[in-house]
């Protein structure tokens, strides 16, 4: 079948030219059997699931329990991002810088051409029109994703404003970034489907000169949903970068004062480190009240008055199951109610679902997510430990009514944090904007079951962006200082590190976190006011054991020296192992920041 006879591809609903000879380059190349525009519609939506529930791919849960939400079991070898096969294909492999794979953009485009030819066969290509951002924001931007997946589509019309809108603010000249994405697995004439289908070989490539996404061999979250991480964060930090801009692996949260006095803060986090949950954070304080505006990328911008203005790009949130619950996250829970698709849970004897931290005790007769009785004796869990949920951002009970304000939301402190057990404050506040930068470039946190790396194990992950960044972060560094410098200081946001994760000796967390973890937003917002007390310590300011509202916690005094007290020589540890890693960028490595390791050093030794 040529392309201009396939069922489908013409009419298009568009008269955006670049866009129709893209699609129909696409449908050439890999030769699906028809090809569906998708509008976003709810028929359209209905359409899609019942072919995804015939196919086995989704299975509907209990309409009475959970409305309009669907289950789906990935393939076993296809349940998070897979860095080592991440790919930023800029024409120097200096661009790319040390902390992403680079490969050759011309042999990678041969490649490439080899794995799409045919690899939609037998399948339908969707063609999916998005935006990142609410739309007509000048904060936003457009993409169009191609895939052989009808999981993908259904996920990407919870996850970004997708269709007919999208298609319409493109007109007939707009920009936007393509984005192709395969499970590299064609169906030859009269072969079954499998649920779950996808290849071996998976290929998450990025082309950040031409801003251009290929992704082959997988169905799951990050590497599949191309609006979120390949887009919002690897393709548009390029752009930032040039447009002077910041796109960021950052939650953005409303928090208002008992005095009505209201706060935006921005948190970057690695992933599963605590992003969604603070996000959606139900303070145990009286009086003060904490909204949602985005749980995972914040694209931020200086406005006309010097401010930091931040948009959600995102419409949905792709979050962490396993640990949620009604103690934990209860936003979450509610959010969950309907309407969402669920990645890798497990499923429970009465058409629900179920995963880790959810319930005590567990269900009789769970089903695990890879579809066999669950054994609660074999110690593996039920669910995946990356099982996901998939929901539309506007049920969350918290979502603040400015979260698609085409303006954005002007951020007063940003946050960065990892998950370490030792050394790291509870919170910690930089004492400039350079101090903030150093600060999130040497972030390291232990490794989660989000990506193929080892669980646990501590590794670098600056600003949490190390997996996300499209360029060389070395030139991310310098960028981030340059707007800095640029900025009106007195308007800039202040800067803090934070630490939900200490463990005491015996290996549990001395802090509790989630509902709790408001007190520490409540220092922070009081030193926004000038009202809260610190103390200098060689790392940074950190609160006094009054300034910070420990009232009914019942905290020892151990407790209490393990949150906020800075040792001295356990941190000359930490400090001696930055060079190591800042070698690594060479000379693209801003020299303000060797000088703020040399201060840190400085620092420490004037206190041992
Ligand atoms: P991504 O979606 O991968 O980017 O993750 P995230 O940063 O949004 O993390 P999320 O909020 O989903 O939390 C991940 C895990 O950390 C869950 O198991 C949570 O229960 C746990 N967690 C979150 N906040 C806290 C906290 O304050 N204390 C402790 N101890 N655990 C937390
Ligand atoms: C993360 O890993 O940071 C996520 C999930 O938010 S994914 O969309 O798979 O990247
Ligand atoms: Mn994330």
């Amino acid at each position: 079948m040529t392309s201009s006879s396939l069922p489908g591809l013409h009419p298009a609903p568009t008269r955006h030219a670049r866009l129709v000879a893209w699609v129909e380059q696409i449908a050439a190349l890999t030769k699906p059997a028809r090809v569906h525009w998708c509008d976003g519609s709810a028929e359209e939506k209905e359409t899609l699931i019942a072919d995804l529930v015939a196919r086995g791919t989704l299975t509907q849960l209990d309409p009475v329990k959970r409305p309009g939400s669907y289950h789906a079991a990935s393939d076993p070898k296809d349940v998070a991002r897979v860095e080592s096969r991440t790919f930023i294909c800029s024409d120097d492999a200096a661009d790319a810088g040390p902390t992403n794979n680079w490969a050759d953009p011309i042999e990678m485009r041969d490649r490439l051409d080899g794995l799409f030819d045919g690899c939609m066969a037998g399948r339908t290509m969707y063609v999916v029109p998005f935006s990142m951002g609410p739309l007509g924001s000048e904060l936003s931007a457009l993409g169009v994703e191609i895939t052989d997946s009808g999981y993908v589509a259904v996920s990407m019309g919870i996850m970004t404003r997708m269709g007919a809108g999208a298609l319409e603010a493109l007109g007939e000249d707009g920009t936007f970034v393509p984005a192709v994405h395969t499970l590299g697995a064609p169906l030859a004439e009269g072969q079954a489907d499998v649920p779950w289908p996808c290849n071996e070989q998976k290929w998450i490539v990025h082309f950040p000169e031409t801003r251009e996404i290929w992704s082959y061999g997988s169905g799951y979250g990050g590497n599949a949903l191309l609006g979120k991480k390949c887009y919002a964060l690897r393709i548009a930090s390029v752009m930032a970068r040039d447009e002077g801009w910041l796109a960021e692996h950052m939650l953005i949260l409303k928090l208002t004062d008992p005095k009505g006095r209201a706060k935006y803060i921005a948190a970057a986090f690695p992933s599963a480190c605590g992003k969604t949950n603070l996000a959606m954070l139900q303070p145990t304080l009286p009086g003060w009240k904490a909204e949602t505006v985005g749980d995972d990328i914040a694209w931020m911008r200086f406005g006309e008055d010097g401010r930091l203005y931040a948009v959600n790009p995102e419409a949905g949130f792709f979050g962490v199951a396993p640990g949620t619950s009604r103690n934990t996250n209860q936003n979450a829970i509610s959010t969950l109610a309907r309407d969402t698709v669920f990645t890798n849970t497990a499923l429970t004897a009465d058409g629900d679902v179920w995963w880790e931290g959810l319930s005590k005790p567990v269900p009789e007769g769970l089903t695990n997510w890879k579809g066999q009785p669950h054994d609660p004796t074999s110690g593996e869990p039920a669910a995946h430990p990356n099982a996901r949920f998939a929901a539309p951002a506007h049920q969350c009970p918290t979502i603040a009514p400015e979260w698609e304000d085409p303006r954005g939301v002007p951020i007063d402190a940003i946050l960065f944090g990892g998950r370490r057990a030792s050394a790291v404050p509870l919170v910690t506040e930089a004492f400039d904007w350079e101090h903030g930068v150093f600060m999130g470039s040497t972030v390291a946190s232990e490794g989660t079951a989000a990506a193929e790396n080892a669980v646990g194990e501590i590794r670098r992950d600056p600003f949490a962006m190390l997996p996300f960044c499209g360029y060389n972060m070395g030139d991310y560094f310098a960028h981030w200082l340059t707007l800095g410098a640029k900025a009106d200081a007195a308007k800039l946001p202040r800067i803090f590190f934070v630490n939900w994760f200490r463990k005491d000796q015996d290996g549990s967390f001395v802090w509790p976190g989630f509902g709790e973890n408001v007190r520490v937003l409540k220092w922070i917002s009081e030193r926004l006011e000038g009202e809260a007390e610190a103390v200098d310590t060689p790392v940074g300011r950190v609160p006094t054991r009054q300034s910070l509202d420990l009232d009914g916690l019942g905290l020892s005094e151990t407790a209490l020296a393990t949150l906020l007290d800075v040792d001295a020589e356990v941190w000359t540890e930490e400090a001696g192992m930055i060079p190591a890693f800042y070698e690594t960028f060479g000379d693209r490595l801003p020299k303000a920041l060797w000088s703020q390791h040399v201060a840190l050093t400085h620092r420490l030794d004037a206190v041992l």
